[in-house]
Parts: structure tokens; C-alpha cells; sequence
């Protein structure tokens, strides 16, 4: 769409379940944020919503890990992430909650327009029940063994260990992890949205109209769907958390989280409105709005298929694109919540962000990798090297030192004042760097508009090395050096670092969307304000006036040493779960691990041991040091129990202890032993222990 009136920006809500990795950060959050700045500073109108995804089975199954309830698990999350996105600069205009009043009334509103048009359809079907908690069960609450790989940590949507993708049925023994009963299956009503009938709407409006201008990949995954056929999707479930199905036979009945969770956007953009006096009618409704939804790859049949068809049949506009990106891997490996494999955003805020020499030079340089690394076209990966290198070889060597360069000479050889441009003296160099800089704007622009953040950023990155070129070619400090014989090289001098200067200038403008602290900083060195960063003025030589003094350079990054990427590998290592924790649940043991023979077990030496001590572990949310009196010694083990368990709670009481495993180090705590715990059901751990107090150090055999 050319020159459309508005723009409506919406990242991926994220569910309130728990902390955001980096992987979220790079798919959605930064290309999204890069792309709301770029049009901010062309002074378009733009509103960029998003805000917390509070339904769907996630959150109760996260309170029942919590032992909390999913009001609780809400607020903390919806908290921190907030909190999170806003320490990276991610700078959204609302960040809304699915829970909020005005976003249920919004999505109830939805679905009652949808099933008063008849654009639903009804069907009875049968579903698992758990006869003893009286309760429909989400997929999600079913356990039992996978029948493509045996494990028994498969659910009823998926097996965690192999990956694939499952239906209830197919579990072998299924069990429900409400109350560890065995599921039967019971009639149920629900609602669908008939995707079926909409298939030559999508077909047309994906493959002929954007099958050029969008991402391949989300052009194919379409594809795919449509070919495949595409069947009715129940937008009901039976739950009773969610927004409630406004109709009164439905009692019991929610919508389904991802029917409710993308009218979340128009909730937001409500929300938006009434905090700045504005209307959102148009921004969902007049075609003259540009859409964009920023995603990641697992959420593309949401947003291209279902989304769409809820919102032509609402009477609302389609989006434009939906730049979706593919996976972030994380030193050599998938990121995984369950295994622990994964860079919260949190753990970079609090170690690089929020340390002394941290700040907004810490984010930049974040979101300097991330976007470098962005996997727009196929899975990448975050490696600290990586990120070392990014911000050592190309951010300190290329960016700060050209502009560092710059100003240390200019004011050595220039008074600290812009000095004139003297055209008498201009040569081919000075003409082509003038050249470089409009170029480098066009180009940067152009990536900008086809969602090309990388292609973009490397753009700005290296107009910085053209300056480094230039200068090294005019070699200002050798002129210097000639003045006395020659004091006419002070022009040249000057034409130089007055080029110099004004490409910074212009550095400052393209890299702002991407590096919004780094040209803050520039601003303050070269005196001006923000307006100066407005797009129209990118491409200009002429934005600092001469004769304007300009203040003492600030370092904008430094270096990464060694020693720090040590330590994050240290601490991802020493924090990763084998794949196959937490203990399978006891209903589930007869098809358990294959058999040992006696001298196996006997290897294994077990106490009884006292917990005497317990505190948390800094920065782990899930560790606990413990002192564990063993009766002839006292010994620390680091157990992860923090959820399960407060500190002070625990104190004297009786646990098993594996007394003869090989000491491992965790966050730099050497733990000697560990602890044996049961799991219930809902994921509770519990200790195991002698039925009556005993003598600590007692052998168990
Ligand atoms: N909460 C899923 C996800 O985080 C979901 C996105 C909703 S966007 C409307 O992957
Ligand atoms: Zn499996």
C-alpha cells in the first residue's frame, strides 16, 4: 500500500506465562519496534499496540506449577514482561492485558456479531472429561505415552521429547494431570468458525494479491493450509478460564484463546484511544490504514488465516503483511523453556543492562545482535561469540570509532567548531563520500520498507565504514602536520571533518530506529534535539550549521571482554535440565525406564539427610542452596525446588539423598549430592522421606 494515511503496528501478544527469551525478542518485539520508530520519525501517524496474551490453558497449567492462582500468575507476568520490554526500549504506544474489562466486552462483542450474522456453525462432539475433578480437559491436561516415541512426557497436544504434534486419542494410557484419573469421553457442544467457506477469499487474497510482496515463507506455510484443505476451527472451549461465551447455553464454555487473543490488538488500539482522546474506528476500518502484524513463524496460520477471516467477516480491514520471522536458535541449539535453554530478557537486563557500565549502551548493543542475527529468512542463532564480535568488530571498530575519530580531531584540528566546507578545495573523495551518504539513505530506507531490518542495518553500519575509508584516505592528522610550510591544508582539513561531521549526523538519523540510545547520545554531542532525527532530514550534508561548537565525545560502546562471555556460558551450562526431568508421574511408571540388574542400583548410595539451611540462589529463579546435615558431615546442594518450596519452610525437614554423585557446579555454587523428589499429577514436587524422624546419615537401601 503507497502512502497510506495511518499505520496500526502489532506485535504478537505475548502469553503470561512466564518470562520472554531473546528469541521473542528478536522475532516480533525489535523488527516491530525498528519499524514503528522508522515511521515515528517520518512523522506518520502510527499507533504500535500490544500487551499480554491472560488466557488460554497456559496460564492455569503455569498457576498449578506456581501453586498459585492464574489471576496471580497474570499479574506477575504481565508485570515483568511489561517491565522487560520497556528496559530494551521496545517503545509501544499501549501494552495492554487480554484480561482487561474493555477486552472482554470487545471479544465478546466479536463473537455475538459473528454468531447473530450465522457465520458460526455448531457441532456436538466428544471430548475427554475427567469424571473425578468434573471437568472438560484442554489437551494440554491430558498426559500418557507418546505412541510415535514411547515417552511419557507426551500430552494431548504434543510430545515434549520428539516434538510431535498430537491429538488426545492417540495418547497410550492417557491420564489427567488435574486428578491422575483416567479421562472418558463425554458429549459437548461448541462453536466453529467454517473456514471451509472462505477458501476462495484466501486463496485470492494471499496468493494473487501478496504472494509477491510477502515473505515466501509466509506465502508457503499459506499455501499449505489452503491446499490442505481448510478445516471448520472450534473458537469455544470448554474452560473456565477465558473470556466467557455470551450466550446462556454456553455455561462453562470460553472462547478460545487464539479467537480472543488477536481481537486483543483491537482492544489495545480502544484502549489507545481513550487514554489520547483519538477514535479507533479508522485505524481497523478505513481502508487507508496499513496493517502490519509482526510475528513469529508458529503463529502464521493465526494471523493469515483464522485472524482474516474474523476480521472480513467483522467488517474490518485485512493486514497489509505480516512479516513473520523464523526461529532464534541458542548456541547450537533450540531454545527450550522446559530444558532451561534459553537468554531471558530479564537475565541481559539485569547482567549487562543494569550494571555500572550498562544502560541504554547495553541495549543498543542488544539490539544491534539481534537485528544482525534476525532470522527473517531461516532459523538463526545467538551465540555469545557472536554477540561479542558484533559489538567489538563492528559497533566499537566501526561505529564509535569513526565518530570517535571524528570528534577528538575536530577538536584538535578544528577548534571543536563545525568547520567550513571550502569547495574551492573539493575533491573526488569529498565528492563521493557526499554521494555514499545519499545513497546509504536511500538504501536504508528502501530495506526499511520491505521489513529488511538486517539488510537495513548493515546499511547504516556501513555508511560508518565509508567514513572510516574517507578518513583514513585524507589523513587529516598528516595534513596537520604540514601546516606550517602549508597553511592552506587547513581547507582540506576542514572539508574533511566537516563531511565527517555531517555523516555522523546522518548516522544518527538512519541508526536511530535500531539504536535509539546511541543517537540520543550523538544528539548531546552535537547539541541539537530530537527533531533533528527526523527521516526528511536523512540524506542531507548540511545539518550541522558551521561555526557551531559541539561538545567533548562520549564513549557510545564498549568493548566485551572475554571474561564476560565466560560467564554467561558458565551459567546457560550450568542451568540446563536433562531432557528428561522432571520425573514422569507415578500412574505412569509400569511402561517406565527398562530394567537394571541389582549391582546398577547398588552403585547408588542413599541418605537420610535434615535440611538445616536453605536460600535462594541469586538470579535462578527455580534454585535453592541447601545445608544438608548428612550426620558425619554437612554438606550444600543446590536442588531446584525454589517453586515448590520458600526457604524458610523447609528448614528441619527429612529428605532423600543421592550422597555419591559427581559434584556439579550451578550459577558458581558447587552442589554435592542431590535431593530426590516425587511429582504429583499437576507437577508438584514433594520430598521423600522416613515416615517417622530418623538419624540423619541413616543408609537407604
Ligand atoms: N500468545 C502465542 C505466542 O506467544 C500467542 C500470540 C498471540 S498474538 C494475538 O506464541
Ligand atoms: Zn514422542
Amino acid at each position: 500500500m503507497q502512502n497510506p494515511k495511518r499505520y496500526l503496528i502489532t506485535a504478537a501478544l505475548p502469553y503470561a506465562n512466564g518470562l520472554k527469551h531473546v528469541g521473542h525478542l528478536a522475532g516480533a518485539y525489535i523488527p516491530a519496534d525498528i519499524y514503528a520508530r522508522y515511521l515515528r520519525a517520518q512523522e506518520r501517524d502510527v499507533v504500535f499496540v500490544c500487551g499480554s496474551d491472560e488466557h488460554g490453558t497456559a496460564i492455569p497449567i503455569q498457576a498449578r506449577k506456581e501453586g498459585t492462582t492464574p489471576q496471580a500468575i497474570i499479574d506477575k507476568y504481565h508485570a515483568a514482561m511489561q517491565q522487560d520490554f520497556a528496559d530494551l526500549d521496545i517503545q509501544f504506544d499501549i501494552y495492554h492485558r487480554t484480561s482487561a474489562p474493555l477486552h472482554h466486552e470487545t471479544a465478546s462483542a466479536f463473537f455475538t456479531q459473528l454468531e447473530k450474522a450465522g457465520d458460526l456453525e455448531t457441532k456436538e462432539t466428544e471430548q475427554f472429561y475427567d469424571p473425578e475433578a468434573k471437568s472438560f480437559l484442554a489437551d494440554r491436561y491430558i498426559k500418557g505415552t507418546c505412541p510415535a516415541c514411547q515417552s511419557d512426557r507426551a500430552f494431548g497436544d504434543q510430545c515434549e521429547s520428539c516434538g510431535r504434534s498430537l491429538s488426545p486419542e492417540e495418547l497410550i494410557r492417557p491420564v489427567s494431570t488435574l486428578s491422575g484419573a483416567t479421562p472418558i469421553l463425554k458429549k459437548t457442544t461448541h462453536w466453529y468458525l467454517p473456514l471451509g467457506k472462505h477458501e476462495d477469499f484466501l486463496r485470492k487474497w494471499i496468493l494473487e494479491n501478496h504472494g509477491a510482496d510477502w515473505r515466501p515463507a509466509v506465502v508457503g506455510q499459506c499455501k499449505g493450509w489452503i491446499e490442505g484443505g481448510l478445516q471448520s476451527r472450534a473458537v469455544t472451549r470448554d474452560l473456565d478460564w477465558g473470556v466467557k461465551v455470551p450466550l446462556p447455553q454456553a455455561n462453562g464454555k470460553v472462547l478460545y484463546v487464539w479467537f480472543d487473543a488477536p481481537i486483543g490488538y483491537i482492544s489495545a488500539t480502544k484502549q489507545w484511544a481513550l487514554d489520547h482522546g483519538k477514535d479507533w474506528g479508522p485505524y481497523w476500518k478505513d481502508a487507508e490504514t496499513k496493517l502490519v502484524h509482526f510475528i513469529g513463524k508458529d503463529n502464521i496460520v493465526f494471523h493469515c488465516i483464522i485472524f482474516p477471516v474474523m476480521l472480513k467477516l467483522g467488517g474490518y480491514i485485512l493486514p497489509d503483511n505480516v512479516p513473520s520471522n523464523e526461529f532464534l536458535n541458542l548456541e547450537g541449539d533450540k531454545m527450550s523453556t522446559s530444558r532451561n535453554w534459553k537468554l531471558d530478557m530479564r537475565e541481559y537486563i539485569n547482567d549487562f543492562v543494569k550494571k555500572e557500565n550498562g544502560g541504554g549502551q547495553a541495549v543498543d548493543m542488544l539490539r544491534y545482535y539481534l537485528t544482525q542475527i534476525a532470522p527473517e529468512t531461516k532459523d538463526s542463532e545467538f551465540t555469545w561469540k557472536g554477540f561479542q564480535d558484533a559489538v567489538n568488530s563492528e559497533l566499537v571498530a566501526v561505529l564509535g570509532n569513526f565518530v570517535n575519530r571524528t570528534w577528538v580531531l575536530m577538536h584538535k584540528l578544528c577548534k571543536g567548531k563545525v568547520p567550513p566546507y571550502h569547495t574551492g578545495v573539493a575533491d573526488e573523495y569529498d565528492q563521493r563520500l557526499i554521494e555514499q551518504i545519499q545513497t546509504s539513505t536511500q538504501i536504508v530506507t528502501q530495506h526499511l520498507e520491505q521489513y529488511q531490518f538486517r539488510d537495513a542495518l548493515f546499511a547504516v553500519v556501513d555508511l560508518a565504514r565509508h567514513g572510516n575509508q574517507y578518513m583514513q584516505r585524507k589523513e587529516p592528522w598528516i595534513l596537520a602536520k604540514r601546516l606550517e610550510q602549508e597553511p592552506e591544508a587547513q581547507k582540506a582539513i576542514d572539508n574533511c571533518l566537516h563531511l565527517c561531521l555531517q555523516l555522523c549526523a546522518n548516522l544518527a538519523i538512519l541508526g536511530n530506529p535500531f539504536l535509539p540510545n546511541t543517537s540520543k547520545t550523538l544528539c548531546h554531542m552535537m547539541k541539537v534535539v530530537d527533531r533533528m532525527l527526523e527521516w526528511k532530514h536523512a540524506g542531507r550534508i548540511d545539518l550541522l550549521k558551521v561555526g557551531y561548537s559541539l561538545r567533548e565525545p562520549q564513549l557510545l560502546f564498549r568493548k566485551i571482554e572475554d571474561t564476560e562471555i565466560d560467564i554467561q556460558l558458565e551459567k546457560l551450562k550450568s542451568n540446563i535440565m536433562p531432557p528428561d526431568s522432571p520425573a514422569p508421574t507415578p500412574s505412569e511408571q509400569p511402561l517406565g525406564k527398562p530394567p537394571i540388574q541389582f549391582d546398577d542400583f547398588a552403585k547408588v548410595e542413599l541418605k537420610v539427610g535434615t535440611i538445616v539451611a536453605a536460600e535462594k540462589v541469586e538470579k535462578a529463579d527455580k534454585l535453592l542452596k541447601l545445608s544438608v546435615d548428612l550426620g558425619s558431615e554437612t554438606r550444600t546442594i543446590v536442588s531446584g525446588i525454589a517453586l515448590h518450596y520458600a526457604p524458610e519452610d523447609i528448614i528441619g525437614k527429612q529428605v532423600t539423598v543421592v550422597t555419591n554423585l559427581a559434584p556439579r557446579k550451578m550459577r558458581g555454587i558447587e552442589s554435592n549430592g542431590m535431593i530426590l523428589m516425587a511429582e504429583d499429577p499437576v507437577g508438584k514436587l514433594h520430598f521423600v522421606n522416613p515416615d517417622t524422624p530418623i538419624q540423619p546419615g541413616s543408609g537407604i537401601s
